[in-house]
This record gives C-alpha cells, structure tokens and sequence, in this order.
C-alpha cells in the first residue's frame, strides 16, 4: 500500500492496521497527517472541543515503586514528601465546595499504608462535602495495589469504590505496554495484561474510564503502534473509554532525565496517529498542562477535541517534571479563545461527556448498565511489588 491509498483507506472511515499505521507514523508528511486526523475528529465530534471544570487531589507522593521516568515520587520521610491527612485532603475539597468544578480527579503514590478501605472512606467523605462532583480516581495501578492488599477479587474491590460514589477511572499507570519497555522503565509495577484487565473489568462494571501512552522516551514506534492496538482491541470488546491521553515524557528530575524531550513536530504526529488508530474510542485529549497551551493550541488542528480542565495549582506531577507552568491555570475566556482560533466552538462537559451547555449535572449518570461480571478472579494475598523503599 502507498501512503495515498492508506490516505484514501482513511477518508472513508476504515480502519488501518499495523503496517499501514507504521508508514503512515514514519512517511506521511504532516500536513496530511493533519488533515486526515482532522476528517477523522470531525466525523466524531463535527465542530465542538471539549473542556471541563476539574480539580486534582493528590494525597500523596511517597510510593511503593520507582517508575524511572516518574519525578513526583518520593520515600517516606524524604524531602519533598507529602502524605495528607483525611481532614487535610477534605479541607482542599471544602475549599472549592462553592466552585463550579464537576469532577475530582484523584491519583497520587501507591503509600504502603493506605487501604482500599481508607480511599472508599475519602470518597464517601467527599461526596458529603460535593453531592454532585464526579469522583474520577485511582489509576489502575492504585487500583490493583490496594484491590489485592484488601485479599479482595477486582470486582469486589471495584464494586465498593462504586457503592462509595467512585464513578470513572482515569488512565494513567498504562505508561508503555510493550512488555520489554515497560520492565525498563517502570519495574515491578502492575503489569500490561493486568492494567488492560481492571479496565476491561471495570468497563463491564458500568465504570467508565480513559487511556494514557507515556511516549519519548525508550521506545519506538512500533511499541506506540502496538500500544495502541491493544487499546483498540479492549475497546472493541467493551467500549468503555470515554478518552485517549497521548502524555509527553518531561524530562526534569528523574530517572531519564538524560533522554531530552520529543519535538513538538512528534507531539503532534503522535496525537495524529493516536486519533487515525484509535477510531473507536471518541475523544483524543490534548492534556494542556503538559504541551502548554500554545502546542495544546496546534493539537487541535490533529485530531484533538478535548483539552482537560480549568486545573487551579491543583496538579504537581508535570510541574515537577518540568512543564513551564507550576501553577496551571486556564480560565473559560482562554479555552474559548483557543478553540476559536482553530475554527472550533468549545463546550463544557462533565466526565461522562454529556455537554452541560451551562447547567451542572443532577444525577451520576455513569455508564448505563452493568455489563454483567466476567468470572471473578481468585482471591489473592497481597503481592509486593519487586522493587520496594
Ligand atoms: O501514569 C509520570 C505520567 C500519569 C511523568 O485520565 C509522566 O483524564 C510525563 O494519567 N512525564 C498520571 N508523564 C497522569 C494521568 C492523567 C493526566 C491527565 C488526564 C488524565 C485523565 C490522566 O502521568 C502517570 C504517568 O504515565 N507521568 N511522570 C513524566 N515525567
Ligand atoms: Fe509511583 Fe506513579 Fe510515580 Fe510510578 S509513576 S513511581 S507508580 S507515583
């Protein structure tokens, strides 16, 4: 096939398999990448780009593993360490009780003495403070840390974070799945098939969810592609995620430090292909607080129609590795500025993506039915991870 056949392939809406995605990635100058990422996103999404009005909570940095690439974490009792209090954390979500943010997105280190039982009881408390906010937390690697330390199968933990008010899983913790890569870069942490499992779970569950790619750094093209694939075929069996993330490696203060950063010009084939490959999953999400808001701008011509929340100061993961901005902010008069300057209209919505056209959800409007479990896992005693502090 010639990349003009593989164009043509694209404009009519079919997929495009691995061969055809690598020469496209490699060869397509990127003018046509735009432009057929473009066709693609507008097939899905017409004239709109998404934002919504979130804020972070990160309980803590002091975590189990040592993801070489990570900047954030840190050792109990190191310097830069934070560990919250229950009260500490329901202060931060008191003050923006009178805000008019939809959803909490809740992530931080998987802390060896924290519980499944312990964030099911944050949410609860947060749900009291904010009835209506949407709980989005826990990547899956937390997810399955403290699932298994609770001796408890995937459903039942999952179930109980449900029942507290948990209503969607963000994507973090894929980082790459290529098995080689990922044993690199992030040793002993949950595993491709086991990050890929709690979403499929989940997914089943009524959860919905979104997927990362921690990208520019130790891998190639093909561990993208490859990556990339393996979300589609998920998606194919459950059509649970809501978002694809494409996370830039920043550099600053870690492991890989040595490795420098990509180019914008791969920022944006990456977020190209992602959007050509991905054409099952509906929105591509430019993450603004790590591009900036300048390259989160020129996403939105390749394929991207989502650009994250208004995040007030609330976010340290990409200020510590490096991103120009420590206290990111964007306000609604912004979003709508950059939208309009790439010929899009821009539109609120809450986590599920329902468009609020200015009026705020009343009801959780998680995914509408429980698929049905898969048989449940056996119960497992907790499992260390191989690296510990
Ligand atoms: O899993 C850590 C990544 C992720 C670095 O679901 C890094 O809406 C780049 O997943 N350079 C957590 N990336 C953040 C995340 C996320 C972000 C925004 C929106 C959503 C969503 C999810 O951050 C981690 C890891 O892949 N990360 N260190 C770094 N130095
Ligand atoms: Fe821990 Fe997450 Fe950092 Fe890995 S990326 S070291 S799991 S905080």
């Amino acid at each position: 096939m010639t990349i003009e056949q593989i164009a043509e392939k694209l404009s009519r809406g079919e997929r495009i398999d691995a061969t055809e995605a690598k020469l496209l990635w490699e060869k397509a100058p990127l003018w046509l990448l735009a432009r057929l990422a473009t066709e693609a996103k507008v097939r899905k999404s017409g004239d709109k780009v998404f934002y919504n009005k979130n804020f972070h909570l990160e309980p803590t940095n002091i975590c189990l593993f040592e993801c070489r690439f990570c900047s954030y974490r840190r050792c109990k009792g190191e310097a830069g360490a934070w560990d919250y209090s229950m009260e500490e954390v329901l202060e931060q979500v008191e003050k923006r009780k009178t805000s008019s943010a939809t959803e909490v997105h809740i992530v931080g280190g998987v802390h060896p003495d924290r519980d499944l039982y312990y964030y099911a009881e944050m949410i609860r408390r947060i749900k009291t403070i904010m009835p209506e906010v949407c709980v989005k937390a826990f990547t899956a690697v937390e997810l399955h840390y403290m699932i298994r330390k609770a001796g408890l199968t995937i459903e039942e933990g999952l179930q109980l974070l449900k029942e507290a008010g948990m209503e969607s899983i963000p994507g973090g913790g894929a980082e790459i799945f290529d098995e080689r890569v990922r044993a690199e870069i992030c040793p002993g942490k949950c595993s491709s098939a086991e990050w890929l499992d709690m979403h499929e779970r989940a997914h089943k569950l009524g959860f919905d969810s979104n997927a990362t790619m921690l990208y520019g750094h130790i891998e190639n093209i093909d561990h993208r592609i490859d990556h990339l694939l393996r979300l589609r075929d998920l998606q194919d069996r459950t059509g649970g995620f809501n978002a694809f993330i494409p996370l830039k490696f920043r550099s600053a203060n870690n492991g890989l430090t040595e490795l420098g950063e990509t180019s914008v010009v791969d920022d944006l084939r990456t977020l190209a292909m992602s959007r050509l490959i991905l054409d099952n999953v509906p929105h591509i999400k430019a993450y603004w607080v790590m591009y900036g808001k300048e390259v989160a701008e020129m996403a939105l011509s390749f394929g991207a129609d989502d650009i994250d929340g208004t995040i007030e100061d609330s976010t340290k993961i990409y200020s510590m590795a490096g991103a120009a901005d420590e206290r990111p902010r964007l306000t609604i008069g912004e979003i709508e500025k950059m939208c309009a300057s790439a010929g899009y209209k821009a539109v609120e919505r809450d986590t599920h993506y329902n468009e609020l056209n200015g009026k705020r959800k009343t009801e959780p409007t998680m995914r509408s039915e429980s698929r049905g479990c898969l048989h449940t896992m056996p119960s497992r005693k907790e499992e260390k991870p191989a690296k510990q502090d």
